[in-house]
């Protein structure tokens, strides 16, 4: 039922750095057809700082770990047409043999059975808002809270209730370490956010703090990397594309690609391109904290 590509395969077998990279932001994130070209960026930043990139989806009635640039085109042009797959859906799609978008939850799953410790997204999910008449917690956070991974993001999405999600990262013992920050950045602004619990200057250092996490049996963490471009004042277009959705009855898992693409529209773009950037730029720090993960397990002489 699980298929890795050989390259994956061959750097997991020789403990070198594996980056995993989702597919629900290529077939829910952006416009039709727009995704492919942001999987694509994210997998050559990850190429270019010496780690092998681990596209996940499932396709054909496979869990298909590493993509090839046809098959992300598919993802790209199913848009709301493929499933969007969380952990409790993997199974039920891969043998329906219907097409599969992975959240970073279902990414996750499949990174623990494969032995994936880092991955990147845009934003994680959160606790939504409205959580006290409406509990809608992403399967993110539960399935961060069971897996050895480290998750390289723009902190969590601004369209959460960001204090609440902090809080619930810090019940399940999640680390949420700001990269060259204090506080957590907001997806689409760098900072802003609930304090971050540690502070890192380097990949070095995040290597290091995942280790360490690892050693003293903590599973998985978060490194909250600022977006170089932040797009100012979008809370009012945040409320609007929620207030938007209730409307409608969106629901559930719906509701996190509705307010993106109403974002994307009513921001004349700015959060796209933004969104673009952002998640190629995560792809790039959580290669380099792959690579110097590998590194450190090289210079000690075992498995971290
Ligand atoms: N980051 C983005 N765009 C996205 C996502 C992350 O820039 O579309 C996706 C991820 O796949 C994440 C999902 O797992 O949003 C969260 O959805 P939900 O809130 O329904 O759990
Ligand atoms: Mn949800």
């Amino acid at each position: 039922m699980i298929e890795i590509a050989e390259e994956v395969q061959d750097a997991l077998r020789g403990s070198g750095p594996v980056v995993a990279l989702e597919t629900t932001l290529v077939a829910h994130g952006f416009p039709s057809g727009v995704g492919a070209g942001v999987a694509l960026d994210a997998e050559r930043r990850v190429r270019r700082a010496g780690a092998v990139p681990a596209t996940v989806g499932v396709l054909d009635g496979r869990v298909r770990v590493g993509l090839l640039e046809r098959e992300l085109e598919r993802f790209a042009h199913a848009g709301s047409e493929a499933r969007k797959v969380g952990p409790r859906d993997l199974a039920a799609c891969a043998v329906q043999r219907a097409l599969g978008a992975t959240t970073v939850g279902g990414t996750l799953m499949i990174s623990r059975l494969a032995g994936i410790r880092f991955l990147a997204t845009g934003g994680v999910g959160g606790v939504h808002r409205g959580w006290q008449t409406q509990p809608d917690i992403s399967a993110d956070i539960a399935e961060l809270a069971r897996t050895p991974a480290l998750v390289v993001s723009s902190g969590v999405k601004s369209l959460l209730d960001t204090s609440a999600t902090a809080e619930v990262l810090e019940s399940l013992g999640i680390p949420v370490a700001g990269f060259r920050t204090n506080e957590l950045p907001l997806f689409y602004a760098a900072a802003g956010g609930p304090p971050a619990s540690a502070r890192l200057e380097t990949a070095d250092e995040a290597a290091a703090l995942a280790a360490g996490h690892w050693r003293l049996g903590g599973r998985g963490l978060l490194v909250a990397n600022p977006p170089v471009e932040s797009v100012a004042d979008l809370e009012p277009l945040i409320e609007q594309g929620l207030a938007e959705a209730r409307r409608r009855g969106v629901g559930g898992q719906a509701v996190t690609p509705f307010v993106l693409s109403f974002l994307h529209e009513r921001s004349g773009g700015r959060t796209l391109d933004a969104n673009r950037r952002l998640i190629a730029d995560n792809a790039g720090l959580a290669a380099e904290i792959a690579v110097a993960h590998a590194q450190l397990a090289r210079a000690v002489g075992h498995r971290l």
